[in-house]
């Protein structure tokens, strides 16, 4: 299928949105995805990339499959050792849901909304 055509400042927006796995974020109740739950705008923190500081392996995977018209798939590409990161340019409206395949219980949620300027 073709890609659909993404307007500019999509495809390159301002910043970027960091996501850090913690230190510690293996251990039940501690806290993982640092922010946990996040709303990024389309042309200004649409890319969103996870950093794994722990010293354990994580991944990225969405709760049901997920997949954005002009990225594709979601999802970490396997785990993401000590040091990895793992990032997605989201350039549609929705909402993530995603965990940690090896820790369920690690979990988060990224919403991506329309700039209203
Ligand atoms: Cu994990």
């Amino acid at each position: 299928m073709a890609k659909p055509s993404v307007a500019e400042h999509i495809l390159n927006p301002e910043d970027e949105f960091v996501i850090e796995i913690v230190p510690g974020a293996v251990i039940e109740g501690n806290e993982n995805y640092v922010p946990n739950k996040v709303s990024v705008l389309l042309g200004f923190t649409n890319k969103v990339v996870w950093q794994n500081n722990d010293d354990t392996a994580h991944t990225v995977t969405p709760d049901h499959r997920q997949s954005d018209g002009y990225s594709g798939e979601f999802g970490s590409p396997g785990v993401m050792k000590p040091g990895d990161t793992y990032e997605f340019l989201f350039t549609e409206e929705q909402e993530v849901p995603y965990h940690c395949q090896p820790h369920p219980w690690m979990t988060g949620k990224i919403i991506v909304e329309k700039s209203r300027f």
